[in-house]
């Protein structure tokens, strides 16, 4: 097959999001896996960054590899694909997890009762993230989402008893389906007659807050692969409600137009 030179392109580089992101660590093993990406560097950023140079690559029609994920709403505005990775290095496929602080179950039994029972689909949290992309208030596409799911929602409230004014802080991480997620999860808790506080952390950080009893809980800990060095120093502290997202997937992706299908084809 006729080569395309995509690192001359670009580089030598691939476009990362937040330091602290599985999906990074492991695009930064694949630099070591792959021979071929002897050289190749993971540049870290944000999500929002990450999003506007894919977005910016697509207008003009240029390559570019970043690192991504699904649930996105990227892959419903724009026409991408993952690269196949021969290696494994990415993992198969992931969920999304719940993990609340010991001891939650005892002194707030209602908002454990409905972290544990919260759970949606993809087509779900990439509709409240695709209002997000396009200017819609987080907290804006959240209630909206809510309020035209509300059979959804009762079975997460199902067998909870309103509270008055119980204190519940989640942990997250400003990746756009963590935003999505705990805003939602956040604002049923909130209708539920708890007092909300939703707190921006570093990956790690989600982690430890949680294990170390400063967060209540988080529902952003992707397993097995994205979040296993998390889950190894921190998993024994939290406990784990289980899926709230099945099907989640994170690797390196292009925009479709790109002429290479695998992470093995990309030139030295
Ligand atoms: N993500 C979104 C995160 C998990 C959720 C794939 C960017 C990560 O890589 O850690």
């Amino acid at each position: 097959s006729e080569e395309v030179n995509y690192g001359e392109e670009l580089g030598y580089e691939i476009t990362g999001i937040e330091p602290g992101a599985g999906v990074v660590a492991a695009a930064e093993e694949t630099t070591e896996t792959y021979e071929n990406l002897e050289g190749w560097e993971v540049v870290t950023s944000s999500s929002g960054a990450m999003a506007t140079a894919l977005g910016e690559a697509i207008d003009n029609e240029e390559p570019i590899i970043v690192t991504g994920w699904s649930p996105h709403w990227k892959f419903q505005k724009y026409d991408l694909k993952y690269l196949e990775d021969p290696e494994g290095v990415f993992g198969e496929a992931e969920t999304i997890n719940t993990m609340v602080r010991q001891g939650l179950q005892d002194e707030k039994p209602e908002a454990y009762k409905i972290l544990d029972q919260f759970q949606w689909e993809s087509a779900d949290i990439e509709s409240v993230m695709l209002e997000v992309s396009n200017g819609t208030a987080v907290e804006e596409a959240a209630a909206a989402w809510i309020e035209e799911n509300s059979d959804k929602v009762a079975e997460w409230t199902d067998g909870t008893e309103a509270v008055d004014g119980t204190e519940i802080e989640l942990a997250y991480v400003e990746w756009d389906t963590e935003l999505a997620s705990t805003n939602v999860i956040g604002q049923v808790l909130e209708a539920q007659g708890f007092d909300v506080t939703i707190t921006p952390l570093d990956n790690a950080v989600m982690w430890q807050a949680v294990a170390e009893g400063q967060a209540d809980a988080m529902v952003a800990a992707w397993l097995p692969g994205t979040h296993a060095s998390q889950f190894e120093t921190y998993g024994e502290d939290v406990e784990d409600l289980g899926p709230n997202l099945e099907g989640a997937k994170i690797g390196l992706v292009v925009p479709a137009y790109m002429d290479i299908e695998s992470i093995e084809d990309l030139t030295p």
